[in-house]
């Protein structure tokens, strides 16, 4: 059986313990990784705090952005490797694993290569009070050992989109992925030493949360910082933890995104462009639209039209490239989305498709599969209306005024995205800045430029990143104010 090891300066090393890599298709165990225990993750964060000290810490700008091109050729080179690894983890597509995971993940470093090379710093001129001048101007440093911990959903996309702003300006990382999709960070060690990434200024260590290689990063002395994706409870934990040491975090968190659908919307491409931000990834994208808003006079049609998306997507085998829908990420994430499936029922709300378990004739059936759904009739203050539930899933309800939309869209405690959907361009406009949240997409969803803003209100994350948002939280800013 195969050995997921962990990378530390520059060598995969064992842990004491190991745990069971899951294919989420079929339920087989498809590898061992070593769990890092806190020796590991010790020796992680010195090799990184020494890697600052050494070459890393020496090379200029130009050279760091000409390595992270090289790490993002070398993630190129390993394409089908990669692909198939995050299939393999995940369970999703690999139609999808081809056209998002993996471009991003190169994307992210040459994206952040360039923007850090392009960047620059404001000065001022400042009168001194007896009349003679100064000028201000800031540097920039790195933050140090930055802690970098991530989910399931979209392991090396979201890993990267961390890690390669995180070099670029000059520090060292320990990153923890998912436990439960271990693989696609080993494989970018093999990356890294391949570009001349410096042994210690990228290590990987495997294992859980609490008690686990998780917890013991958050709360070692020698991390400076801490990027975190993830649920926003597992945010809150990682606050507490941090607080002793005082450290500057990054939060990526859960979100209860709501689109508004107007009457006057292109429908076809509403309808498309919504089934993709309900089922994409099976509805596991942090971004998902679980609640729809519709105005009344289109919302049957709606509805229906949703349902017949729904009902022709293809939930077969990971690695048949017809298939648009693959199982959820594990028994026990099943488990709790079809506690919100019965849940539903529960509260009153109309199933129009779904609530279960596909059956199959072979072993996807041990598989974490579940029906893309769709509800209608749940009011407002429903527990499926205002808890994240991470699945193939959405509420629909209608709305008769752009006052009660909105209010509907900003009646929740998280804050991540919106989307709008309507042919008024002032009423596009006018409605999505009054969206309570980070990111907002009119008549698209999920369309990225990584020189944006990212990132969540309320339970939905602290901070931004994305472009200069990233060089502002993964360096530090020295202001030099000169008497002239
Ligand atoms: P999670 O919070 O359970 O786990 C995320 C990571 O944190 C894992 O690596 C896990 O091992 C680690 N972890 C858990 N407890 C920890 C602790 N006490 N200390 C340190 N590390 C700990 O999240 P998940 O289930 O893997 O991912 C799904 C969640 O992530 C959803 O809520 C989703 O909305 C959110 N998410 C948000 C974004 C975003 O950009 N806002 C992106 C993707 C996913
Ligand atoms: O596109 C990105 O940069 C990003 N961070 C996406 C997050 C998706 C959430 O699951």
């Amino acid at each position: 059986m195969k050995l997921i090891q962990n990378y530390i300066d520059g060598r995969f090393v064992s842990g004491k313990r190991e745990f069971a890599d899951v294919n989420p298709a079929d339920g087989t165990v498809i590898a061992q990784v070593s769990e890092a225990g806190e020796k590991q993750v010790d020796e992680a964060a010195h090799a990184a705090r020494h890697a600052l000290r050494g070459e890393w810490g020496r090379l200029g700008v130009r050279e760091r952005a000409a390595r992270l091109h090289k790490v993002a050729d070398a993630i190129e080179k390993r394409f089908d490797c990669f692909v198939k690894a995050e299939v393999a983890d995940t369970g999703k597509p690999i139609s999808l694993a081809t056209r998002l995971d993996v471009p991003r993940a190169a994307a992210n470093f040459r994206v952040f290569a360039d923007v850090v090379k392009m960047s620059g710093l404001e000065s001022f001129q400042t009168e001194t009070p007896d009349g003679a001048n100064a000028l201000n101007y800031a540097v920039r440093k790195p933050l140090g050992v930055v802690g970098v911990i991530t989910p399931w959903n979209l392991p090396l996309l979201l890993l990267t989109w961390k890690v390669a702003p995180a070099l670029a300006c000059g520090n060292a990382v320990v990153v923890k992925p998912s436990e439960e999709t271990p693989a696609t960070a080993t494989l970018l060690a093999e990356a890294m030493q391949e570009a001349g990434i410096p042994s210690g200024v990228f290590n990987v260590v495997h294992g859980f949360g609490p008690g686990s290689a998780g917890e013991f990063l958050t709360q070692h002395p020698d991390v400076d910082a801490v990027t975190f994706t993830g649920e926003s409870k597992t945010g809150a934990a990682i606050m507490k933890a941090v607080s002793p040491t005082v450290k500057p975090i990054s939060f990526e968190l859960g979100g209860k995104n709501a689109a508004i659908v107007f009457a006057d919307c292109n429908f076809e491409e509403a309808v498309n462009g919504l089934a993709d931000a309900v089922f994409l990834n099976t509805g596991q994208v942090c971004l998902c639209a679980e609640r729809i808003y519709v105005e009344r006079r289109i919302f049957n049609a709606f509805v229906d039209s949703l349902r017949k998306k729904a009902e022709n997507l293809n939930p077969g085998w990971p690695n048949d490239v017809k298939t648009d829908q693959g199982p959820l990420i594990s028994a026990q994430h099943r488990e709790k989305v079809l506690s919100y499936y019965r849940l539903a029922r529960e509260e009153g709300a109309t199933v129009v498709t779904g609530g279960g378990v596909p059956k199959f004739g072979d072993d996807r059936n041990n598989g974490f599969y579940v029906q893309p759904t769709i509800y209608t009739g749940l009011p407002e203050s429903a527990r499926c209306v205002k808890e994240e539930i991470f699945g193939p899933v959405c509420h629909v309800a209608p709305f008769d005024s752009e006052e009660e939309a909105v209010a509907m869209a900003n009646d929740t405690k998280y804050g991540l995205a919106a989307s709008i959907w309507t042919n008024d361009l002032k009423r596009g406009h006018r409605v999505a800045q009054q969206m309570n949240v980070g990111i907002t997409w009119v008549n698209c969803w999920f369309l990225r430029d990584l020189r944006t803003p990212f990132g969540g209100a309320g339970l939905s994350g602290i901070g931004r990143e994305g472009g200069m948002h990233s060089l502002n939280f993964y360096s530090e800013l020295n202001n030099i104010c000169i008497r002239l």
